[in-house]
């Protein structure tokens, strides 16, 4: 019974810690980092994912000779085995090029919008990815590494940290000339880790049920052992409610849905009715927007925003153009 208590005290105290390094927030005596986190799954496990028209198309636009590499690949089904032989041609032949990251393993939680982001971008570009999801409890999968967040990339064994350096790294690689500092994309990139992240956590841990439902799916998807799961939901669920709050004044949002969707249309301002902000194609700021926002698309704080903005659309848009999880053990 003891035992019992002192792991449900422990879980309790590792939750705090574990869900608490990202945002920074002062708490009492002790200065704790409290969560920005975390939530949602997205790569809904496909028997199937493509390389499609959309990474051709981005790279044409600004490197033909990619683009010409990438010609003639198309949809397939890896369930299919004469698909997946030509494609897997094709794949070789971009790796021969040195275009694609080989090798590329992805530590994460399924729900962390950061994940999410660098997810979003191996999706875009059909990137083959194994997942490893850590247990934010123990964090054992990832004792190797000095850094002790995620997501944690390694590509050929060559570790990369940070979401936005992880993208970076990964697009020079395949695509030396892109121009990582034109103007609006990078302001919108900044835009979504200096801002749209710090709205979310308060939006779906708002009240007592969406603590609840936000914790159900992070448990359910997320890396925890039995014990965990049962106690993580609640205990999560209650901890993170009373640290929204926090994180609410921290970041002076008086009203959790009036800032998430006052983000969502300033989003749709900028993009100043183009299809995406990469015009006919995302670019990497429409692909940041669109990875943290797809662990909460289908929480309440998700369906809320899109009813009551006008970000249905772009949404819906850069779905299609991300396809199917291209996560090899999807
Ligand atoms: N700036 C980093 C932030 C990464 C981050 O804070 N990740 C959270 C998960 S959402 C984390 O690992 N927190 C530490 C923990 O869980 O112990 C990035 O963009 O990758």
């Amino acid at each position: 019974m003891m035992r019992g208590v002192n792991r449900v005290v422990f879980l309790g105290r590792a939750i705090r810690s574990d869900f608490a390094t990202v945002s920074g927030i002062s708490s009492g005596a002790t200065h704790q980092q409290l969560p920005q986190f975390t939530l949602y799954g997205t790569c809904s496990n496909p028997s199937s994912h493509w390389l499609s028209q959309k990474a051709v198309d981005h790279l044409r636009f600004s490197s033909p000779s990619i683009a010409h590499s990438v010609a003639g690949i198309v949809r397939y089904s890896s369930a299919s085995a004469t698909s997946v032989a030509h494609d897997d041609h094709a794949k070789e032949t971009l790796r021969a090029e040195g275009v694609l990251p080989k090798d590329v393993v992805l530590y994460q939680y399924e729900a962390c919008p950061f994940c999410n982001k660098v997810k979003a971008f191996l999706d875009f570009y059909d990137i083959p990815y194994k997942i490893v999801e850590v247990n934010p409890i123990n964090k054992k999968e990832i004792k190797w590494s000095d850094y002790k967040k995620v997501p944690i990339v390694t590509v050929d064994g060559e570790q990369m940290v940070d979401s936005s350096d992880i993208i970076d790294k990964l697009l020079k690689r395949m695509h030396p000339d892109y121009d990582l500092n034109a103007d609006e994309e990078k302001r919108w990139r900044g835009w979504v880790d200096n801002h749209l992240v710090h709205v979310l956590s308060p939006n779906i841990y708002r009240t007592v049920p969406e603590a609840l439902e936000s914790f159900d799916y992070i448990t359910t998807r997320g890396n925890f052992s039995f014990f965990e799961r049962l106690t993580a939901k609640y205990s999560g669920a209650a901890i993170m409610y009373l640290v929204s709050k926090k994180l609410k004044k921290k970041h002076n949002i008086t009203d959790e849905r009036a800032a998430l969707y006052g983000a969502a249309e300033q989003w749709v301002d900028a993009l100043k009715g183009r299809k995406f902000l990469g015009e006919s194609n995302p670019n990497l700021a429409d692909l940041a927007v669109f990875g943290v926002l797809r662990p909460i698309r289908h929480l309440k704080s998700g369906r809320d925003m899109v009813e009551h903005t006008r970000i249905g659309r772009w949404y819906s848009e850069m779905e299609q153009a991300v396809g199917q999880c291209s996560s090899i053990d999807a």
